[in-house]
């Protein structure tokens, strides 16, 4: 898909460079003083973040591609304004245009602690093009320090009403997901989706892994808490004005079907996914603005 134009960078603090990054893509290395992070243009993709003393939080695939009209496996991909294939349009790409488009970065600074991001991407030919008429302004805050917050800002720019889905896709690194648990969920209902539509009753227990798992949470405002027994320590993501939360891990088959993921590597990531999906898709009138932030944290 064709780039948004490019805009004239901000000034940049010492702490952010851009720089050609995989595939000769722009990349925004930050590295302040209380964590790093590494953040493409093409698609806003936080692609590293690390809080100063910690080992990487964010997964990646060494397989993942780093081109023009692809997502990058792992980071955090923006899904948006669809989650998955967009109904009634077979050709437009799965989770929607921002992770596919080149945003530009509208401002860097840093705010005591932290390196604070703002990157920009508004409606296009390209937007237009995929099925999706509608102009819209989004902003996406990256702040990057002891936690990752993640804050998509999303506006209606048109004269009629709009919905759209949301997502914030994190890829988090876990040492075996076999041996990984997940807190926060409990008693919420879900969608199974491997086993087709209608919730399933919510479960008393943390979620564990012995096979391929898809389960949209939906009418969740739950902070999810990742305990990663192989590493010894805790991720959590916190959210706000997000009502619903995918766990994702691929297990064996299904990353040996995608070219973008290595065979292997799906012992070592597991993705919590901060949305607005399906029912808790986001209705704006003309004017109207919404923010959905997801607040990534790491503990002993
Ligand atoms: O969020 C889970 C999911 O919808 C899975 O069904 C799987 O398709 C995953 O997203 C990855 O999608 P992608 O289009 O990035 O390959």
């Amino acid at each position: 898909m064709p780039s948004q134009p490019a805009s004239a960078p901000p000034d940049l603090p010492s702490s952010v460079q851009i720089v050609p990054g995989e595939g000769g893509l722009p990349l925004v290395r930050v590295t302040g003083s209380a964590g790093s992070a590494e953040v493409y243009l093409h698609g806003a993709h936080v692609t590293a973040w690390a809080p100063v003393g910690q080992e990487p939080v964010l997964w990646l695939s060494a397989a993942s591609r780093f081109t023009d009209g692809a997502a990058i496996r792992g980071g955090v991909p923006i899904c948006f304004p669809w989650f998955g294939a967009k109904a009634g349009h077979p050709g437009a790409p799965a989770h929607g245009f921002a992770r596919l488009l080149d945003w530009a970065l509208v401002d860097a600074r840093e705010e005591r602690d932290d390196v604070v991001l703002t990157l920009g991407l508004a409606d296009s030919d390209a937007t237009r093009a995929s099925g999706w008429p509608h102009p819209f302004e989004a902003r996406y805050t990256v702040t990057i320090g002891e936690h990752l917050t993640l804050a998509l800002h999303v506006t209606n720019r048109g004269r009629e009403p709009v919905q759209f889905e949301a997502a914030l896709h994190t890829y988090l690194r876990v040492r075996d997901i076999r041996a990984t648990e997940v807190a926060g969920l409990q008693g919420a209902p879900f969608i199974d989706q491997l086993a087709g539509p209608g919730a399933r009753p919510g479960e008393h227990s943390p979620i564990r892994f012995d096979a391929e798992t898809d389960r949209a949470y939906l009418g969740t405002q739950a902070t999810t808490t990742v305990h990663d027994t192989g590493a010894r320590r805790t991720i959590t993501v916190a959210k706000d004005a997000s009502n619903s939360t995918v766990v994702w891990n691929p297990w064996i088959a299904k990353a040996a079907a995608m070219a973008d993921f290595g065979n292997d590597e799906w012992t070592g990531m597991l993705c919590i996914e901060t949305c607005n999906i399906r029912d808790d898709a986001v209705a704006l009138a003309p004017g109207e603005s919404r923010t959905m932030t997801a607040v990534l944290s790491v503990g002993g």
